[in-house]
C-alpha cells in the first residue's frame, strides 16, 4: 500500500479552539502481487485482460475462463481498520462484471468479527467498461476495540458460467476522529457546520470539496495558493441547510500544496473559517 497521512487543521475563530483530524489513503492497483489480500476459492490476480487504466487486476477465478460452477471464493483485506478510531471509512473501486444475470453475484461484504458479513455493494452485471463504485461507513455506535473487516466475495450457481468480475484500483479512505486539543472548549464549538476533507487527495485532475451546514447560511469556499493568493472562487452564495458539494479542476494549476477555505457567515452574523491543506500533483 502507499499510505499518505494528510493533516488538516480546522480552527474556529470564535471558540479559540483547535480541532486536528487526519486522513490515510491507501491504494492498491494490484500491480504487484495480490499480497494485501486472503484469497479462497478462486480469486487471484491476473494481467491477460485489462485492467483499469493498467493491466493488472483482481479476477473472481485467477484469470481462468470461464468461472467454475458453484464457487464461494473470497477475497478478503488482510488489514482491518479500529472503529473506535474513525469518522468515517470510505472504499472505492472500479469493476468490470459478465456474469449470468440473477444467477451468479458479487458482493462486497463488511464485518465486525470476520465470521459474520454483511453485502453493502453489488457489483453490477454485464459492464463493457469498468465502472467505479464507492461505499461510506460511518461507525457511529462501535464499541471499544470493535474492528471492521472488509473483503469481496463471489459466488455462482451450479450452471452457466461466463468470464467473471475484475476489480481494480480500489481505495480505502479512512478519516480518522477528531482529536480535540482543548475538550473542554470543544464541547463549545457549535455545531453548524462543517467542512469535510476534500477527495481524492493528493489529487491529479479534479478533487471533491464537501461541506455541511446546520443552518441557512454565507458560504465562501475559495483556494488560495502557499503564497496566500486567491486561486479561485468555487462558492460565494446563500446556502440552505444540508450537505453541499463543489469540485475544483485542478487541470489549469501547476502541482503542489494548496489551500481551500471555508468562511461561513451565520445568519445571526457570526463569521467562522476553516481551511484544509489539498495537493495537487500533475
Ligand atoms: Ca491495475
Ligand atoms: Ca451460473
Amino acid at each position: 500500500f502507499d499510505a499518505d497521512l494528510i493533516e488538516n487543521d480546522s480552527i474556529s475563530e470564535n471558540n479559540h479552539s483547535l480541532v486536528t483530524a487526519a486522513c490515510i489513503s491507501l491504494v492498491d492497483d494490484f500491480e504487484n502481487d495480490g499480497g494485501n489480500w486472503h484469497f479462497r476459492g478462486g480469486w487471484g490476480i491476473t494481467n491477460l485482460f485489462g485492467g483499469y487504466q493498467s493491466k493488472t487486476a483482481a479476477h473472481s477465478n485467477n484469470g481462468v475462463l470461464p468461472y467454475s460452477a458453484n464457487m464461494n471464493a473470497t477475497m478478503t483485506l488482510r488489514q482491518s481498520f479500529d472503529l473506535q478510531k474513525l469518522d468515517s471509512l470510505t472504499f472505492t473501486w472500479w469493476a468490470t462484471a459478465y456474469v449470468e444475470s440473477g444467477k451468479d453475484f458479487c458482493y462486497f461484504e463488511t464485518s465486525t468479527d470476520s465470521l459474520t458479513w454483511i453485502p453493502v455493494s453489488t457489483i453490477s452485471n454485464d459492464r463493457l467498461e469498468y465502472e467505479f463504485y464507492s461505499v461510506t461507513i460511518s461507525p457511529e455506535q462501535a464499541a471499544i476495540g470493535q474492528r471492521l473487516y472488509v473483503r469481496f466475495r463471489f459466488v455462482s450457481d451450479s450452471k452457466n458460467e461466463e468470464i467473471g468480475v475484475f476489480i481494480d484500483d480500489i481505495q480505502f479512505y479512512a478519516k480518522l476522529r477528531k482529536m480535540p486539543v482543548n475538550v473542554k472548549t470543544v464541547t463549545d464549538l457549535p455545531q453548524e457546520w462543517r467542512l469535510e476533507s476534500n477527495f481524492p487527495n493528493p489529487f491529479n485532475a479534479t478533487t471533491k470539496i464537501s461541506f455541511i451546514l446546520m443552518k441557512p447560511a454565507q458560504v465562501d469556499l475559495s483556494i488560495f495558493n502557499l503564497k496566500g493568493q486567491l486561486v479561485e472562487i468555487l462558492v460565494d452564495e446563500n446556502l440552505p441547510p444540508g450537505e453541499h458539494h463543489a469540485q475544483w479542476q485542478g487541470l489549469d494549476h501547476a502541482s503542489g500544496i494548496y489551500w481551500c477555505r471555508m468562511r461561513v457567515m451565520s445568519e445571526d452574523g457570526r463569521v467562522f473559517q476553516a481551511s484544509q491543506k489539498m495537493m495537487l500533483i500533475r
